[in-house]
């Protein structure tokens, strides 16, 4: 079982390689403008996950570059961090700070795509 989710997992990593959306050809401005907006924002992921490279793709089409935390690198802790603040390990999940201590966690691709098409 391991391995046929290895294997599809490889699998839509290449595919994935192979029709990367195009980035937007955005002025140094409006790149300066959009790092500061999302500049609160940090995706907990893995590579291979369908959904992950979803939402990693849409962050490519706006533009949008997150701090990517792989929720296998256990010396970082984040798996533990996603469980404990929030909820469960399931991924994608996007990490929001708001203003003060307020965080909130926002899982399913198509709410964090959403999420992230309205940010600019
Ligand atoms: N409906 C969710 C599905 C997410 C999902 O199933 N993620 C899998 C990885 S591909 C996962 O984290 N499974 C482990 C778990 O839910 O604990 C979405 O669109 O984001």
């Amino acid at each position: 079982m391991f391995i046929i989710r290895w294997i599809l997992g490889q699998i839509i990593l290449l595919v994935n390689l192979l029709t990367l959306p195009k980035k937007p050809k955005l002025t140094a401005e409006q790149q300066a403008n959009l790092a500061e907006k999302t500049q609160n924002l940090s995706l907990y992921h893995l590579n291979a996950c369908p959904f992950c490279v979803k939402v990693r793709r849409a962050m490519r089409r706006e533009g949008i570059d997150l701090e990517l935390r792989n929720i296998k690198d256990k010396t970082a802790g984040y798996r533990d961090e996603l469980i404990a603040n929030g909820g469960k390990a399931t991924v994608p999940c996007l990490r929001i700070e708001g203003t003060g201590e307020q965080v909130e966690w926002l899982y399913e691709s198509s709410d964090i795509i959403e999420y992230l098409k309205e940010v600019d």
